[in-house]
């Protein structure tokens, strides 16, 4: 198998420090965490950013800030932002970090339910996401909430209309109202995706390490942060970051998969920038 690739997903755009006290806002707090998970062994951090009151923001302008400040604490890391941003927000808004020309970025595969709130990725939206990608030479990484995301990013790819072969997939699964995070789900999905394909499975909530479990047994990639989850255990808030990336590294070293540099997960990933 190939070594593991492990993600993490600091901040979020939902998460709150009511929540839990370890959850970043400020530029120095996302550089604290996201250096917490890259030591602990994280190869990508998945940027979300907010203003220092919590607020959610596609800010190019604030992701240019944290992203710097993160590439120079953690050298070498792979970043990822969102182009998913929070719900409400417009697809303008959300493309902004696109400007910055990273080598990834997350493209979300359709709408749906996202607790009380809609997630609005319409046919439209994704048009325009995947035009960006594809001139600015970004490497999507395809968020699927459901099994009809799958379905319709494959059939966009096939007309040109977002960037093909080699496709990288997120399944992010347990979000309230969309795919439970089972590994029967996961199975699902996997089995769909074409030959060389990469993937990462992500659990939302409290069945995220199990969900990892599954991702680390089947050959593919986790992704674990606050975004998903806040918790180390049932009913014990993870202190920080690194310690959820942590617990992912001891499951890995139990199934008997290395974990993967920013190097060399770059190479599985076939970026080229
Ligand atoms: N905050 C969610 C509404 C992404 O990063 O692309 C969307 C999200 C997906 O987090
Ligand atoms: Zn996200």
């Amino acid at each position: 198998m190939e070594k593991l690739i492990i993600t993490a997903a600091i901040c979020g755009a939902e998460v709150t420090k009511e929540q839990n006290p370890a959850v970043p806002y400020t530029i120095e707090e996302m550089v604290r965490e996201a250096k917490s998970a890259f030591d602990a062994g994280a190869a990508i951090i998945h940027v979300h950013v907010r203003w220092d009151d919590g607020t959610p923001t596609q800010d190019k302008e604030r992701f240019r800030v944290i992203m710097d400040a993160i590439r120079e604490a953690c050298p070498g890391v792979i970043l990822i932002p969102s182009t998913g941003g929070a719900t409400g927000m417009t697809p303008e808004e959300r493309l902004q970090p696109t400007e910055l020309f990273p080598e990834m970025a997350t493209l979300d595969c359709g709408t749906c339910n996202f607790g009380d709130d809609i997630f609005v990725n319409d046919m439209p939206t994704m048009r325009a996401f995947g035009k960006r990608m594809l001139e600015n030479n970004i490497k999507p990484e395809y968020e699927c909430f459901e099994i009809g995301h799958l379905d319709t990013i494959l059939t966009m790819a096939k007309k040109g209309q977002v960037p093909g072969a080699p496709m990288q997939f997120n399944f992010v699964l347990g979000v309230p109202g969309c795919t439970p995070a089972t590994p029967g789900h996961l199975d699902y999905l996997v089995k769909m995706i074409p030959a060389g394909s990469t993937w990462t499975a992500t659990g939302i909530g409290r069945n995220a390490f199990t969900l990892a479990a599954a991702a680390i047994a089947m050959g593919g990639n986790v992704r674990v942060g606050f975004e998903d989850n806040l918790n180390l255990s049932r009913g014990v808030p993870a202190k920080s970051n690194g310690q959820l990336v942590e617990k992912v590294v001891r499951l890995a070293r139990e199934l008997g998969r290395e974990i993967a540099t920013p190097d060399e997960a770059r190479a599985i990933l076939s970026l080229n920038k």
